[in-house]
């Protein structure tokens, strides 16, 4: 899952030491797992939010630029189901260039809202807006988007219309994106639509060099998470000995990132003695890949109904509009309103 780098927020010393003790139990419990993991979360520190930055920009990786590409087009056709006086809920906002499609096509907006785990790039970001949209209130909140949280008092009485794009959805587990439909459906109230990019399943060939690109820029974005538990863990984890694999994994219709150990190899991590085993991996980030029936599945199971689908010419990347189904957010109104 992408999450902005914590370290990028002049964060007060508490935090920042719970933080790191998070990130600590975290390594230790997936380095002495079966087979082991680091969550994808723990890319995002300064270093490697520049390597995803450059990752976007090399030729073999199709996502962000085909999504860029598909926002433009149909900009108006996402500015229509947009009511009138309506927030646009931005989950997980990286750089705001998708979104100021969106603001620029839709006057008819009352607020953004960007959520971010950041609050000073957060701060940044809006700063950076508001020139250009005047008439639009900007009220981020800084927040894990994953899990609920409050949104701003001036918003609760508005239409709301989530905006999730970057394909980070993929980087869930099928269930934790069910899971996080379901909270945006709440936290969006009963006339919400959703506004999701996902990647589509392609020819293995396309999704195999995206993520093993000539420069090698995905690799030392996945290289960088040793470097990182190195960095503020105090582990010596050899670089060298290690290799990045990414390859797709048909069945599970997912890209997988690993670390390969090239050797029998020991070292200690906070503490902990970790083996490796010549040959063995880290199982560091999933991207799943979708096909618009499959989405829609997941979609519906969580309570959306898939409104329209836009995608390039290619076929390689989508953008759906998700509304509420009617009969659950009857549902849900009845058991906000209900006393007991
Ligand atoms: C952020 N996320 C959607 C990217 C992806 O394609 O899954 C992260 C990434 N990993 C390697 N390259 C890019």
């Amino acid at each position: 899952m992408r999450t902005r780098a914590l370290a990028q927020a002049a964060v007060p010393v508490e935090r920042e030491r719970s933080e790191t003790s998070a990130f600590a139990a975290d390594v230790v419990a997936g380095l002495t797992a079966t087979p082991k993991r680091l969550s994808p979360k723990y890319f995002y520190d300064n270093t490697g939010s520049e390597l995803f930055e450059r990752i976007t920009a090399q030729p073999e990786y199709y996502p962000t630029r085909t999504e860029l590409s598909i926002l433009e087009a149909h900009a108006a056709d996402i500015a229509r189901l947009i009511p009138d006086g309506a927030a646009l809920v931005e989950f997980g906002t990286g750089a705001t260039t998708k979104a100021r499609i969106v603001l620029k096509a839709a006057p008819q907006l009352f607020a953004y809202v960007p959520v971010d785990i950041s609050g000073e790039f957060l701060r940044d970001q809006v700063e950076a807006l508001r020139p250009d949209f005047p008439g639009v209130a900007m009220l981020p909140v800084a927040a894990d988007f994953s899990r609920p949280f409050d949104l701003p008092d001036e918003v609760r009485s508005r239409p709301r219309v989530g905006f999730f794009p970057g394909s980070t959805i993929g980087n869930f587990e099928p269930h934790e994106a069910s899971a996080f439909l379901r909270h945006a459906s709440r936290m969006l109230g009963p006339a919400a639509k959703l506004v999701v990019g996902f990647d589509l399943v392609k020819d293995e060939k396309i999704l195999h060099r995206a993520y093993n690109d000539k420069q090698r820029v995905t690799a030392r974005f996945n290289l960088n998470l040793l470097e990182r538990i190195n960095r503020e863990l105090g582990a010596k984890f050899d670089l060298s000995s290690f290799e990045h694999h990414a390859f797709f994994n048909r069945e599970r219709s997912r890209i997988e990132m690993h670390l390969a150990s090239l050797k029998r190899q020991k070292l200690t991590v906070c503490g902990e003695r970790i083996e490796f085993r010549a040959g063995e991996t880290i199982h560091t980030e999933s991207s799943y890949k979708y096909s618009p029936e499959s989405f829609s599945c997941l979609a519906r199971g969580a309570g959306w109904i898939p409104a329209a689908l836009w995608t390039d010419p290619n076929r390689y990347f989508a953008v759906m509009a998700l509304s509420l189904d009617p009969s659950q957010a009857r549902a849900r109104s009845e058991a906000a309103t209900d006393p007991h």
